[in-house]
């Protein structure tokens, strides 16, 4: 019997480590910003290994980039990537993984010979991450048109950028339109991010789908005033209603229970001194849950406790969408397919939801969509210290590509 084909993990391990150092922040992460010279640098490195293997390279309206084979193919190919931008404090996998381990996929393929049914491809989405220019899942989002390219073009970012620019900038302004003509499936690798998997000594996610993500960003203006001489009934301090609100979700997420999750992760003030009582402070709220219902009542309770801050601090509040997207499910024959190869190969396996979002959840609008995940050691993601072993990077790497290989030679997807 035939050996399994099986992906380079030397080649694999290579490349993650080749990219993971551009951007590197000196504490074993990157920091690669989208649309930022780092994120420019990155790109181009994945392109030329794109352009080495013989992949067609197509760059849309957005910047997502796409390799695909046969170069000269024209139907929906079966796509698979990510994302390679990264948080300011990010790890070299979170992304970067799915992409390589993608291209790593489509190498193995090309070089087997085996007969295509239709073409593969891999891409990664331009701002996946969200942090710079809100909301995330940026590029994937305007690719199944969820967000018109013009309001794409006219974001601007958290430092003042805006999103048109910075893309002529780095160069990476594509002429294929979006929305993008939908791939015949989208498979995509990621880590996990979170601690269930470790926990549970458990080798492969089949992840079921994707919980709702809430972003607000919160203004409030009050009156700067004299850290010494002005009275506390006197003030009217919006670090006040800050501290306040970081207090009033992390209470609302431990009274609602898992798997609601609560983050202020963003808090600017202004003037930002000493001896100042603030004039205005200006920070997120992130909201996740599996359950739409349930999203919509964390944001109603943080809508009504703001209104009666206002009021109490004699405060003005106001609140921007950053980003707002519901649970989403991914197609079950896709799911079982993912559990089927990883147990096939032998891996133990569980499905479940992601608690992070992804690029997947976007191409789950326009085409069978599924997630492989990877167990990140101690739960850590979104900071230098985030870590999958070896052992497990390999192992997702040939579970999504046996997946690939089966939805490119099969009858019918998906
Ligand atoms: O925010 C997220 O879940 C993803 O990392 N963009
Ligand atoms: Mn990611
Ligand atoms: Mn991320």
């Amino acid at each position: 019997m035939a050996e399994p084909l099986r992906i380079s993990w030397p080649r694999l391990r290579d490349r993650l480590d080749t990219l993971g150092a551009v951007g590197a922040t000196g504490d074993g992460g990157c920091a690669r910003l989208a649309l930022t010279d780092a994120d420019r640098e990155g790109r181009d490195l994945v392109v030329s290994w794109m352009r080495d293997l013989g992949l067609r390279v197509d760059v849309d309206r957005i910047g997502n980039v796409t390799g695909t084979w046969p170069a000269d193919s024209t139907e929906p190919p079966v796509l698979t990537g990510s994302h390679i931008d990264t948080v300011r404090t990010g790890g070299i996998y979170d992304g970067n993984l799915g992409v390589l381990a993608g291209l790593e996929a489509v190498e193995t393929i090309i070089a087997s010979g085996v007969p295509l049914r239709r073409p593969v491809a891999v891409a990664f989405f331009t701002n996946e991450e969200g942090s710079r220019f809100a909301p995330d899942m940026f590029g994937s989002l305007v690719f199944v048109g969820g967000l018109a390219l013009e309001e794409a073009l006219d974001t601007v970012g958290v430092d003042g950028a805006v999103v048109g620019d910075e893309l002529e900038r780095i160069g990476y302004v594509g002429s294929l339109p979006v929305p993008g003509r939908p791939p015949a499936a989208f498979v995509e690798l990621h880590i996990e991010q979170g601690p269930v998997l470790e926990a549970e000594g458990v080798d492969i996610g089949a992840v079921t789908g994707v919980q709702g993500i809430s972003w607000q960003e919160v203004t409030v203006t009050g009156q700067s005033n004299h850290a010494g001489t002005t009275p506390m009934a006197h003030r009217h301090d919006p670090a006040f209603v800050a501290g306040s609100v970081a207090v009033f979700v992390r209470d609302l997420a431990g009274r609602m229970g898992p798997p609601q999750v609560a983050t202020v992760g963003r808090i600017e003030l202004h003037p930002n001194l000493v001896n100042v009582v603030p004039a205005r402070a200006t920070f997120t709220v992130d909201l996740r849950n599996t359950s739409e219902a349930a999203l919509q009542e964390a944001e109603a309770e943080l809508a009504a406790h703001l209104d009666a801050l206002a009021e109490a601090e004699g405060v003005t509040v106001e609140r921007r969408s950053l980003a707002r997207f519901a649970p989403v499910a991914f197609d079950p024959a896709m799911v079982d397919r993912v559990e089927r190869v990883a147990t096939g190969h032998g891996r133990s396996v569980r499905r479940m939801p992601s608690g992070a979002g992804h690029d997947a959840q976007m191409l789950a609008r326009v085409c069978p969509t599924a997630m492989v995940f990877t167990p990140s050691v101690d739960g850590i993601s979104h900071n230098p210290a985030e870590l999958t072993h070896d052992r497990d990077l390999e192992a997702g790497a040939n579970v999504l590509l046996d997946v690939l290989l089966e939805l490119v030679t099969a009858d019918s997807v998906p």
